[in-house]
């Protein structure tokens, strides 16, 4: 393998819209910083950029829904995600955002480039318009009935159900959210870039020379765009939030947030220079090499959603605009959550900073817990296919092998070696040598080339397999040595010093082994360490991987500290509680639909994430209108009225949780809609024979459905 020059490796950007969640720490962060740290412990010039993503409409959005301006959003979100990613230990030589006049700068000098030289085309287009809120309505703004699930709340850019990726063309019904009305189309002109121009390119760059070493899943994505026809993609937008396009006639367009997003990789890589300038070769150009010279190795770490972006578009600007093209996308799949997709509209996520909260404190465990999450992200990483985070699975991680398996290792050898050894690196007396030594020497060796090799080729889980592998062969190594039971020979036997000290002082260097090769990953654990061997950071290069002399003989160490601790049961429990809970509260706060009101305190507790449900499910519910004949409280109990209804071919009972707000006597004669198929439930010893839909408004107040129709008529699905 030629080494390369130099690297450049990016992380996605994030979104300056909301805080992120574990998902995306596993898909984009937790992998590059594995690859950063072991590119730096191999001591190549590498430069690690991110930023915050602070354009595009998500951030108007989320500002509207917060009730504030966007730049209010971006300020604040910009500053939590730095917080969350330094907490995490995720060591981005730069973390930039593309709010910062330099990087606005440098999108549009990008933009004039490649217009100035033809590669830009202006079209006329039609595009969906908000005659009531006077504006062009961008993808994000439309929604619809996606016509891949049937899923009503799908955007025009793509359907959070089915994860389709859509055009506002495609979306069945098509609704503007700033007014709830339907859109009309109107004339428009934007500046395209004419990706068919560049099949051929991207045919032989990624389907033929990457063909084998992209992960398949990328290359595969890849595959199905450039067959499925590559069509000119709009560069800019009518929106107002965003990179001015640099023409005097562009009257208020912007750049569309994907072309200027990804050029936040090199503005975030000028910054960087001109932040150590002091120590870099170039000064303020020292940003250069990393972006035009061939001999740097451009890695971006991304979700499999950004694929298309980093693979096909992005490429393609880099190449017209002179640039190097990336050397690999090592994407990932998606993490789901306990059973069910990751979503932030539903609240069914577990954010960076909610692990930080519950673990991270130094009460709770502080950098051995940011370690212990590194460690089961990395495990369960989606790098072939999607995998799931449960907390069950977090907690086996950590206790079976964390701190059953490394953790006990280095302890134990430890704890033995100042007990036996004087808490000092023991001589090794080569002449005692035999071959279950030899082969745990063998064995150190190969893991690290093993490693290695997994590691140039990101293959993460694999390499954090491989280091848990040795600690558990130097379990194995202790296990058949048992220098414990040898110690008990000592006044008779004249060898049991000797192999004593030959046991520990290579269980002593594997630990130091252990310390290299976990560092890319657990750079906490790896750190605690070196201050158990009392040995320099210098120690952690990976050159030292691989060999027994890492700790010299008579070297004093210091008392063992506990690497991980373990994870109780109690705690999963609060966890599993806690999403739920967090599940439930996000409904009650959006339900704006009918809500069922048999018990709307018990239903709600009950709540769980709720897949799409077809026609024939919904079918199945038996609707009547009724006419409420009696009323009155039950005791005991605020919420509850007991009901008596008419449905016109029967009275029935139904108890109904919404005392606190009708009084009994106003409701008397209503008519109301009817579950009437409901099974029978048992309420304060009353049993309750259907449920009344009610439906929210705005303000929180509740409203019978209330349909002006003949008794005992079946209503809503037919
Ligand atoms: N902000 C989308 C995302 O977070 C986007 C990535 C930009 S990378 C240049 O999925
Ligand atoms: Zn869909």
């Amino acid at each position: 393998m030629t080494i390369p020059k130099r690297y450049l490796v990016t992380s996605a950007l994030p979104y300056a819209n909301g805080l992120k969640h574990v998902g995306h720490l596993a898909g984009a962060y937790i992998p590059a910083d594995i690859y950063v740290r072991y590119l730096r412990a191999q001591k190549r010039d590498v430069v690690f950029v991110c930023g915050s993503d602070e354009h595009g409409t998500a951030i108007p959005i989320q500002a509207k829904k917060e009730g504030t301006t966007p730049q209010a959003i971006i300020d604040k979100y910009h500053e939590a995600m730095k917080q969350d990613f330094e907490d995490l230990n995720i060591s981005f030589d730069i973390y930039h955002r593309t709010s910062s006049p330099l990087h606005h700068e440098t999108a549009q000098e990008f933009f004039t480039y490649l217009n100035d030289r033809g590669e830009l085309e202006i079209k006329e287009t039609e595009q969906y318009f908000d005659v009531e809120a006077n504006s062009f309505l961008a993808d994000r703004f439309i929604k619809g009935t996606c016509p891949n699930c049937g899923s009503d709340r799908a955007y025009g850019d793509q359907c959070e159900n089915c994860g389709r990726t859509l055009s506002p063309d495609e979306l069945i019904n098509p609704v503007s959210t700033l007014s709830g009305k339907t859109p009309i189309k109107k004339k428009t002109s934007h500046w395209f870039l004419p990706l068919g121009k560049h099949e051929a390119f991207l045919r032989e760059w990624i389907l033929e020379s990457h063909k084998d070493d992209w992960r398949p899943t990328v290359v595969g994505q890849c595959r199905s765009w450039i067959d499925g026809g590559l069509q000119s993609r709009a560069v800019t937008r009518d929106l107002d939030w965003g990179i001015q396009v640099p023409l005097p006639d562009a009257n208020g367009k912007v750049l569309y947030v994907w072309f200027d997003a990804p050029i936040g990789y090199i503005s975030a890589t000028k910054q960087w220079a001109i932040d150590n300038k002091q120590r870099i070769a170039g000064g303020e150009d020292g940003w250069k090499p990393y972006w035009y010279d061939q001999d740097t190795q451009l890695v971006h770490f991304v979700g499999k959603d950004n694929i298309v972006f980093h693979c096909i578009i992005f490429p393609v600007m880099l190449k017209l605009h002179g640039n190097i093209i990336p050397a690999n996308v090592p994407a990932n799949e998606f993490l789901n959550l306990e059973g069910d997709k990751m979503s932030t509209s539903r609240n069914w996520k577990l954010e960076m900073r909610d692990y930080i909260n519950d673990f991270v404190k130094p009460e709770n465990g502080g950098g051995q817990c940011v370690d212990m999450l590194r460690y089961y992200l990395t495990q369960i990483a989606p790098e072939t296919k999607d995998s799931e985070f449960t907390w069950r699975g977090f907690q086996d991680a950590v206790n079976s092998e964390l701190v059953s398996i490394f953790g006990n290792f280095v302890n134990r050898t430890f704890v033995l070696m100042h007990k036996l050894c004087k808490g000092k690196v023991p001589p090794i007396h080569n002449d005692l040598l035999d071959d279950i030594d030899k082969q745990l020497v063998i064995d150190i060796a190969s893991s690290k080339d093993r490693i290695e090799g997994m590691l140039e080729q990101c293959k993460f889980r694999d390499a954090l397999f491989e280091v848990i592998d040795l600690a558990r062969k130097g379990n194995q190594y202790m296990q058949k040595r048992e220098p414990w039971i040898v110690a008990k020979k000592i006044d008779t036997d004249p060898n049991a010093q000797k192999s004593i000290d030959n046991t520990l002082h290579l269980c002593l260097q594997l630990t130091a082994n252990l310390a290299v090769l976990v560092n890319p990953f657990l750079p906490n654990t790896a750190r605690k360490m070196l201050g158990m061997m009392k040995v320099v950071e210098k120690m952690l290069d990976w050159e030292n991987a691989g060999k027994i002399k890492l700790l010299s003989v008579g070297y004093s160490l210091r008392e063992p500290q506990l690497l991980f601790r373990k994870i109780e049961d109690e705690e999963m429990k609060e966890q599993v509680e806690k999403l739920k809970a967090g599940l439930v509260k996000s409904e009650s706060e959006q339900s704006k639909p009918a809500a069922a009101t048999t018990n709307p305190s018990n239903t709600k507790m009950e709540t769980t994430a709720k897949p799409v449900i077809q026609f024939d499910d919904f079918a199945k519910i038996d609707l009547k209108v009724a006419t409420i004949l009696a009323a009155e409280k039950v005791e005991k109990a605020d919420k509850l009225l007991k009901l008596t209804v008419d449905l016109g071919t029967e009275q029935r009972t139904i108890v109904s949780g919404i005392a606190m707000h009708f009084q009994p006597a106003d409701i008397i004669g209503k008519q109301v809609v009817v579950v009437a198929n409901l099974a029978p439930r048992k309420m304060r010893g009353i049993e309750s024979n259907g449920m009344i839909l009610l439906a929210e408004d705005s303000s929180g107040k509740l409203h019978f459905i209330n349909p002006e129709t003949v008794i005992g008529s079946g209503a809503g699905v037919s």
